[in-house]
């Protein structure tokens, strides 16, 4: 485990409010029960509850945004999620997150994004680079991060670059999946580097979302979509169809799927933990990494919602290790590789293949 947290490592598919620390969740949901808001009680045991099906997971997060939906949760556990992932030497992050609207806060889908944004600036532990570089006229050597050797508690401060994908969720309308659209546009000087369709799987059509998502990609944003979380034949071959730049999970994928994901060779996004404790795959042994990992498709290991399934992008590599007999060369390789399926662009593909290289000589492999 210690060697795997010393990895530097890419995590490409994080949710927001499923990367909420317990500590924090329960601190937040017991200001509400004082308030009168929700019965504490009640809700205590749902969030420390364990083993949770597919179905309980949706309706936990549920819960978790009636607790988190402010401005200022919404801040706090952006900035959170990103220190626990620097912590344990995740050197870029892609965080997934679904603007919310909430007139009775002032919540608009705008303002949600901006309260992610002050949650990537409140950050002070870790070096944090999330606008994308921009090579000014007459300086062509711009540091991609401002103050690299700033010391925090005297140490030297590590670093991470993060990019945002805006979430529509399965129960959205195709105008509010164009208006999740329109908003990653507009900000993506703010590091907006794409659109996920994500969401309880067993809930909407996926024609609802293709309008909003062909005008994405239209606009040279990236997609990725959760693909095959449940049996859904035809969906999962539509969503083949559109060729998205990844896709999450492909749990119940079928012959015909395999084939065709294998030829177009489009990168998963692989969670372990999270396929196990939803009972998306019956058991580790039977998990399709090993099949993917054996063809050389593209994948990578992402923790889904490591604050959920109480995990961390380090535990994923332990568990590839132990179960598929990963030995630390090709763990690293497997962390590597997924700079070549990373949303940002190619300065900072080349800054975290210089990272790989220099720490290629100083973890033991
Ligand atoms: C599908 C998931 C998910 O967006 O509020 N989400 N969607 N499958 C999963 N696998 C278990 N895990 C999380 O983060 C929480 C939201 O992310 C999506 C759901 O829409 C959930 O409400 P944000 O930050």
């Amino acid at each position: 485990m210690d060697w795997c947290e010393s990895m530097p490592k890419i995590e490409l598919h994080a949710h927001l409010n499923g990367s909420i620390r317990d500590s924090t969740l329960l601190e937040l949901a017991r200001a509400l029960g004082d308030k009168g808001v929700i019965d504490f009680s009640q809700v205590e045991h749902v969030i420390l509850k364990n083993d949770r099906s597919l179905s309980e997971v949706f309706k936990l997060f549920d819960l978790i945004h009636i607790v988190t939906t402010d401005h200022s949760s919404i801040t706090r556990i952006t900035k959170e999620a990103v220190e626990d992932f620097a912590s344990e030497n995740v050197v870029y992050l892609e965080l997934r997150t679904t603007p919310k609207k909430n007139d009775s806060l002032g919540m608009s889908k705008r303002s949600y994004v901006e309260a992610v944004l002050d949650g990537l600036r409140a950050v002070s532990s870790v070096v944090v680079a999330f606008t994308p570089y921009k090579v000014e006229p007459g300086n062509l050597s711009s540091p991609l991060f401002s103050g690299v050797n700033d010391k925090y508690n005297g140490n030297p401060r590590k670093r991470i670059f993060v990019r945002l994908l805006l979430s529509i969720d399965r129960r959205e309308t195709t105008e509010a999946a164009m208006e999740t659209v329109i908003l990653a546009l507009e900000m993506r000087h703010f590091g907006v580097v794409g659109i996920d369709l994500s969401g309880n799987p067993a809930v909407g059509e996926w024609m609802t979302y293709l309008p909003a998502l062909k005008f994405a990609r239209e606009q040279g944003l990236h997609v990725t979509l959760h693909c095959g979380e449940v049996l859904n034949s035809k969906e999962i071959h539509d969503m083949l169809d559109f060729l998205p730049q990844r896709i999450g999970h492909a749990c119940f994928f079928e012959e015909e799927h395999w084939k065709r994901l294998k030829s177009s060779n489009i990168p998963v996004e692989i969670c372990l933990t999270s396929n196990i404790r939803t009972l998306s795959v019956p058991t580790i042994d039977a998990h399709h990494f090993a099949d993917l990992y054996n063809a050389k498709h593209p994948l990578v290991l992402c923790t889904d919602d490591s604050g959920v399934f109480s995990t961390c992008l380090s535990n994923e590599y332990k568990i590839a290790a132990s179960s598929f007999g990963l030995g630390r060369k090709e763990m690293f390789e497997l962390s590597k590789n997924a700079i070549e399926f990373i949303f940002a662009d190619n300065v900072v593909k080349g800054d975290l293949r210089k990272t790989f290289y220099s720490a290629a000589e100083n973890v033991e492999l």
